[in-house]
């Protein structure tokens, strides 16, 4: 079976998770059936003339668009040509932002191409061990944990999840030290003589300058950063060979060094000649539904579709003359520089996929960028917290009702059918597009209503760039197992990346000297802790469908914070008790859990709450200079008695 990574995405009618079904969250309540201008039932054509005559009284970088990693590749692709082409705006982009941004700007720099896993999950049936940095699977993708049944599992996670108990080996380091044990593994690796020097001298460059930085960081002092012992960082190093495989998440990439510390996994991985090679390697497990075709389609800033960068005039030649246009804005400001210039530079808004509000970093900051927008247009099937704020919502169709296509974390490109209709007085995405657009001004027929006609364009759109579409055929893949690149009809797909070389031009992996920072936020007097935040299995992201459901909802009813005994009653605070979580940026209140393999010096909170229970109101929107990815995994914290 192959994944979506999207747990709430199944295949028609299917089951994709224990207890989540696709009837369940159509039973939702609060479907949303009409448009809604200031919270008032409109008509359709009333919302979107209304929407079209405000836009029209701004200047084109005064309007943006934000998108989601669940849109299919349609939505994705268009969405992104109605922001450059309809709107002219630069200001587009994408919670993907959000979710992998730092392993793909790391994988780019090292391979000269990411797509996630650049080999079938397949694969890791064969793997000896299998090493997960900052991904709890268990909870976030048990599908994915067939695969790895037989393989040793080495989990770095500062909490001992429900992966992390089923490792052969847990190594649990403070939140934001994953780059000083990368670091530290490297050097081990280097002194026990387990890296493969004919693997790095024919397939790489660049090792020299890293070893420099690793040689620093000889195991006591890893031991000191990190609280990994000595001998726990041996271990990894010794079972970390044969078929092994590197795998990272958001624990490891969600930091404002985010793309440096997958650079030093990366680094790790080309050390121990593991990656462009059948049977091992380096992956991100991307997470949402269509946590790859959402970005290689157009809706991040500096990207066009077929992962092209929009600042290459190459591509920016292509694309204009696929849309038919003479000008391309963009590049455009990173997700979160977005949502913190509304009511500035930005007055207009419009939401597609995403719920800010309760997922974004600085949320209470975010909240009130949010409310001082002229104009806030959210296109969703139920009320989130962000459409709750919207001068104007569209209700649009879910997966089940409409065809499309996702890319999985194995860059696989996956047809999903209709399977039901859907409710009456609701749109689809594309329509809903076409229907602004021309509003707008533009010809109808740029902007195409089926996902067919759409993907068809896009596959023009995507030849000859790096994710390739071009070959790929809605009836192909009702049989055919297409991984991209898909360069011509007649070519099979792409399932293994980099084994004739890596993407960059003289097909050799890159390592990237990169050293140990530290959390943008260490913890002092004043915030002792360090708060990380993260999933459970049984909500959702922000929590706009899953928390309607009452099968799901039972379990987790309620925000809570994983805090050691010992921690809790430092600060007064017995298991059961709310508590208020205090950070530079705000408090938030969770009940307290006790938990014995808490670290001491850290707590936990899920991310899925809404209200005063939004971790996010916590959280440090440091970004990575590179990736301009948030600080969502560490921020520092006390806890008050509520
Ligand atoms: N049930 C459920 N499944 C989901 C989702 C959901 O919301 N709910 N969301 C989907 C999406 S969009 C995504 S991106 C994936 C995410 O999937 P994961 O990456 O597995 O999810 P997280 O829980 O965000 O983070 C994983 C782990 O990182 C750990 N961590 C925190 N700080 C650090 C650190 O500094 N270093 C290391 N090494 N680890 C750290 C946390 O303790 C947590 O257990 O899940 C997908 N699947
Ligand atoms: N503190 C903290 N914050 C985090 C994270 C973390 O680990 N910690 N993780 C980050 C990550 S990895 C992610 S991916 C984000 C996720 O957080 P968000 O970006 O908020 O994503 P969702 O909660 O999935 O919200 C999607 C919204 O779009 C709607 N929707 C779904 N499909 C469609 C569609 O096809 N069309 C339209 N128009 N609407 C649709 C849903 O009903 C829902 O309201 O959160 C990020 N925020
Ligand atoms: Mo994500």
């Amino acid at each position: 079976m192959s994944l979506t990574g999207h747990q709430v995405v199944p295949g028609p009618g299917g089951l994709c998770q224990k207890g989540w079904t696709s009837a369940e969250l159509l039973r939702t309540p609060g479907r949303l059936t009409t448009p809604l201008i200031n919270q008032e039932t409109a008509t359709w054509d009333e919302a979107l003339q209304h929407i079209a005559d405000k836009i029209k009284g701004y200047e084109p970088d005064q309007v943006a668009v934000f998108g989601g990693g669940g849109l299919t590749n349609e939505k994705a692709y268009l969405l992104g040509k109605f922001a450059r082409v309809a709107l002219k705006t630069s200001q587009i982009d994408y919670n993907g932002r959000f979710c992998m941004s730092s392993a793909a700007a790391a994988g780019n720099r090292a391979f000269g191409l990411d797509r996630g896993m650049p080999f079938p999950l397949e694969d890791l049936q064969n793997a000896d061990t299998v090493l997960l940095a900052g991904s709890n699977p268990a909870e976030t993708m048990p599908p994915f944990l067939q695969h790895v049944k037989n393989a040793n599992l080495i989990v770095v996670d500062p909490r001992r999840t429900a992966t992390a108990e089923m490792a052969t080996l847990h190594l649990q380091p403070a939140p934001g030290t994953d780059l000083a044990l990368a670091l530290g593994l490297l050097h081990t690796a280097f002194i026990d003589n387990r890296i493969d020097k004919s693997y790095i001298a024919e397939r790489t460059k660049g090792f020299d300058a890293a070893w420099r930085v690793a040689a620093a960081w000889w195991p006591e002092r890893v031991e000191r950063v990190t609280g990994v012992s000595v001998a726990d960082q041996r271990a990894a190093v010794e079972l970390l060979k044969g078929n092994a495989y590197i795998l990272s998440g958001r624990g490891t990439e969600q930091h404002a060094s985010g793309t440096d510390t997958v650079s030093a996994w990366i680094n790790l991985a080309l050390a121990l000649g593991l990656p462009g090679r059948k049977g091992s390697g380096y992956g991100c497990l991307t997470g949402q539904g269509n946590g790859q075709g959402g970005r290689e389609h157009g809706q991040k800033a500096d990207q066009l579709p077929g992962y092209r960068k929009i600042d290459d005039p190459k591509a920016r030649e292509h694309i204009k003359r696929v849309w038919g246009v003479d000008d391309l804005p963009g590049p455009g400001r990173s997700a979160y520089e977005l949502l913190d210039a509304l009511g500035d530079d930005i007055k207009v808004l419009l939401v597609f996929g995403s719920n800010p509000v309760v997922s974004a970093p600085r949320a209470a900051h975010i909240t009130e960028k949010i409310k001082s927008l002229d104009l806030l247009v959210v296109a969703d099937f139920v009320l989130s917290e962000t459409a709750a704020l919207a001068d104007v919502v569209l209700p649009v169709t879910q997966w089940a009702e409409e065809n499309g296509t996702m890319t999985n974390l194995e860059g696989r490109i996956l047809l999903r059918r209709k399977a039901l209709d859907a409710p009456e007085g609701v749109r689809s995405d594309l329509e809903l597009l076409n229907g602004l657009a021309t509003k707008l001004g533009q010809p109808a027929e740029r902007f195409p209503t089926t996902p067919e006609e759409v993907f068809a364009e896009l596959r023009r759109a995507s030849e000859g760039g790096a994710a390739d579409y071009s070959g790929v055929t809605y009836e192909r893949l009702k049989t055919e197992k297409l991984y991209w690149p898909v360069p011509s009809e007649d070519h099979p797909g792409t399932p293994r990346m980099f084994e004739d070389g890596f993407a960059h031009e003289d097909g050799l992996a890159r390592f990237v000297p990169v050293d140990h920072k530290g959390p943008a936020e260490p913890p002092d007097d004043e915030f002792p802790l360090q708060a990380t935040t993260g999933r459970v299995l049984q909500h959702y992201q922000s929590g706009a469908q899953t928390r309607r459901v009452p099968e799901l909802n039972k379990a987790v009813p309620e925000v809570f914070v994983e805090v050691h005994p010992d921690t809790a009653a430092r600060n007064g605070l017995a298991h059961g008790e709310l508590t208020n979580v205090v950070s530079r940026r705000g408090t938030m209140t969770a009940r307290v859990r006790c938990v014995a393999s808490m670290r001491p010096d850290a707590v936990f909170l899920p991310f899925h709450f809404p209200g005063d229970g939004r971790a996010n109101l916590l959280t440090n929107p440091a970004l990575d200079p590179t990736s301009r990815m948030p600080e969502f995994k560490v921020c520092a914290v006390r806890l008050e008695q509520a």
